[in-house]
Order: C-alpha cells, then sequence, then structure tokens
C-alpha cells in the first residue's frame, strides 16, 4: 500500500555516539548498522520510505532518552536540543516528516510550556514520551504521569489537540535489581517493556486522568503492550469487583479504549493479533508503525501489504486514513 503513515520511528543526536552503541548493544543485531540508520534522518530513511510505500514518518527521539536523565536542568536542556535539532533537519522535507516533541518530565509546567513551544513553533504532531522519568538524587525514583498534578500537563496537551505516545524504557535503579537483574533477557520487547507502559497507562485509567480530560488522545505501540489480550478479564475485574470495592474511574475500560486510546502495529507484525486487535478494539483505533530502525521496513511493510482483512476497507484505515485524521495531516 502506498502513503503508509509510520508513527514510531527514532532518532538519535549524532554526538552521543557511546549512548546510542551502548543501547544498540541490548537491542541490535549489528550495532554499526544500526547507529548508522539511527542517525541518518534524510537520505537512507527517505529511500526505505520509497521502496516500502511509507509516505510520511512522524520521527520520535530513541528510548531511553530524556527519561533517563534525573538532574531535572540537563533533562529540560537535553530536551530542548533535541526538538531544536529535529526540526531544523526536517525542516526541508515537510512533505515526508513531522516529529513528536520529547519531553523533560520532571515538572508538569515545564513540559507542558516546552509541548506548548514545539506545537506553535515547529508544528509537531504531539510528544512521545518513555514511560516513567527516572528523578531523586540517584536516579532511583520514578514519576509516573498518572496523578493531579500532573493536570495541568494533559489539559495543555487537549488544549493543543494533539495526541502523546506512551512509550517504553528499559527498568532501572532498584526496579531493575529486583525485578529483571536476572532474568535480563526478559528486558526490552520479550517482557518489561509490555509491563512497564501497561502498568502506566492502566494506572492513568484507575487514577482518572482520562476521566478529568475526557478528550485526551493516548497512543501506544506494539499492538497494544499487551492489554488487548486481558481486556476481557480487566473489564470483568474492575466492574464486577474493583468498582464494588472503591475503584472510582467512571467508564468501562472498553469505554477508554474507544474514546482515549490507541494501538499501533509498532514492532509486532502478526496477522492473527491484528485481527484479534480489530475484534477487541476496533479498526478505527489501530494505526500501522515500524518501530525503525530496532525493527526493519522489508519486515514491517511487506508484512502489512501482504495482509488481508475481513473489511477490505481496514486496511487504508489502519494503513493511514486513522493517522491522517489523528494527526491532521495535509497531502504527501
Ligand atoms: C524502541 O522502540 O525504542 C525499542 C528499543 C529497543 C528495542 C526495541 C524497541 O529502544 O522497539
Amino acid at each position: 500500500m502506498l502513503g503508509k503513515v509510520a508513527l514510531e520511528e527514532a532518532f538519535a543526536l549524532p554526538r552521543f555516539k557511546e549512548r546510542t552503541r551502548w543501547w544498540a548493544g541490548m537491542f541490535a543485531v549489528d550495532a554499526d548498522k544500526h547507529a548508522n540508520e539511527i542517525n541518518d534522518i534524510t537520505e537512507t530513511r527517505i529511500k526505505y520510505m520509497d521502496k516500502h510505500g511509507v509516505g510520511y514518518t512522524i520521527l520520535s527521539y530513541t528510548a531511553p532518552g530524556v527519561q533517563d536523565i534525573w538532574d531535572p536542568k540537563e533533562a529540560q536542556a537535553l530536551a530542548v536540543e533535541v526538538n531544536d535539532y529535529i526540526a531544523e533537519t526536517i525542516k526541508s522535507h515537510p512533505d515526508r516528516f513531522g516529529a513528536f516533541a520529547t519531553l523533560s518530565m520532571h515538572d508538569p509546567n515545564e513540559a507542558a510550556a516546552e509541548l506548548k513551544r514545539c506545537v506553535t513553533k515547529y508544528g509537531f504532531k504531539g510528544a512521545l514520551v518513555n514511560d516513567t522519568q527516572r528523578a531523586g538524587a540517584d536516579g532511583d525514583d520514578m514519576v509516573f504521569y498518572d496523578g493531579p498534578e500532573w493536570d495541568v500537563f494533559w489539559a495543555t496537551v487537549v488544549e493543543l489537540d494533539v495526541a502523546f505516545y506512551l512509550h517504553p524504557r528499559n527498568p532501572t535503579g532498584t526496579i531493575h535489581e529486583k525485578l529483571w537483574a536476572k532474568r535480563s533477557w526478559l528486558i526490552g520487547p520479550p517482557l518489561s517493556f509490555a509491563q512497564g507502559v501497561s502498568l502506566h497507562l492502566l494506572g492513568m485509567v484507575t487514577n482518572g486522568v482520562f476521566d478529568r480530560h475526557p478528550k485526551l488522545q493516548i497512543v501506544i505501540g506494539h499492538l497494544g503492550e499487551h492489554i488487548p489480550f486481558d481486556l476481557w478479564r480487566i473489564n470483568h475485574w474492575f466492574e464486577d469487583v474493583k468498582k464494588p470495592l472503591g475503584l472510582s474511574c467512571k467508564k468501562t475500560i472498553r469505554e477508554y479504549f474507544a474514546q482515549n486510546i490507541w494501538i499501533t502495529t509498532s514492532g509486532h507484525f502478526s496477522t492473527p493479533t491484528l485481527e484479534y486487535c480489530i475484534t477487541e478494539i476496533g479498526a478505527d483505533r489501530i494505526l500501522f508503525s515500524i518501530d525503525y530502525p530496532f525493527e526493519s521496513f522489508g519486515d514491517a511493510c511487506n508484512w502489512y501489504d501482504g495482509v488481508t482483512l475481513k473489511n477490505k476497507e481496514d486496511v487504508a484505515k489502519i494503513g493511514k486514513e486513522n493517522a491522517k485524521k489523528l494527526f491532521k495531516l495535509g497531502a504527501f
């Protein structure tokens, strides 16, 4: 399919050679190729896009990114640097690239102001944030965005009418030590990424973020970070047990998915799983994505271009039409 839109597509800062290699060491079989691809925005990437029928890409700064920096001033300075860098880099290709803002998540007001700057000054399409923000004197604290102190930030996301992509990051500090250190092959896509994001998103649901911001639009990748598979069970326990015991969120989990949450195909190229997600979540809430360069254009696009769905129009909806509406994309 031509004109696909891809949404979870990473870049790095070329000056961070060692950081890029450290991350590639855990997640890329060919670290050199990965480092070249993640730093290249307008050459190799455009060739891949042309070859594989991707019309438009929304770029985001690679994980763990600013969420790994526990010093608030340093984190904010890097976020601003990343945003200015990507705005400048894609300026000459407005018909092929957009960007998500990179945000320091130490301070809700500061995050809101930087998002506003990126959307109004640069036309960014929203923000992509890597799960929890490392914080505290030694980086062992984690900031979640599901408490009332973040209402000012979510109100700004809604006011700017943009989407927020909640992306995974690696476990650190005590959590890493206690849960993952002795099971380190499970860090990342096999398990820890989905656990982190699903905890955070369901925390937003149960702590009432979507009740206080009913227009808020959150995107999660990897065909829903395991949540769609558990939807019946989550719904059953919220409605039949947790609400009678005091859980106070107003709608059902299925209603939040229908009104506030989107899932993408990033890094999950399975037709049976996509069909299952269409049944549970609906094709109107699913968006194509690759997860480049952690995944390849070939794997994602050859798969998607060969998918046949029961409702033929769902292929175009998921491949591009839903994204065009959500991100108000013009012609490309
Ligand atoms: C990502 O999307 O950022 C990512 C990684 C590492 C492995 C897989 C992956 O950072 O999707």
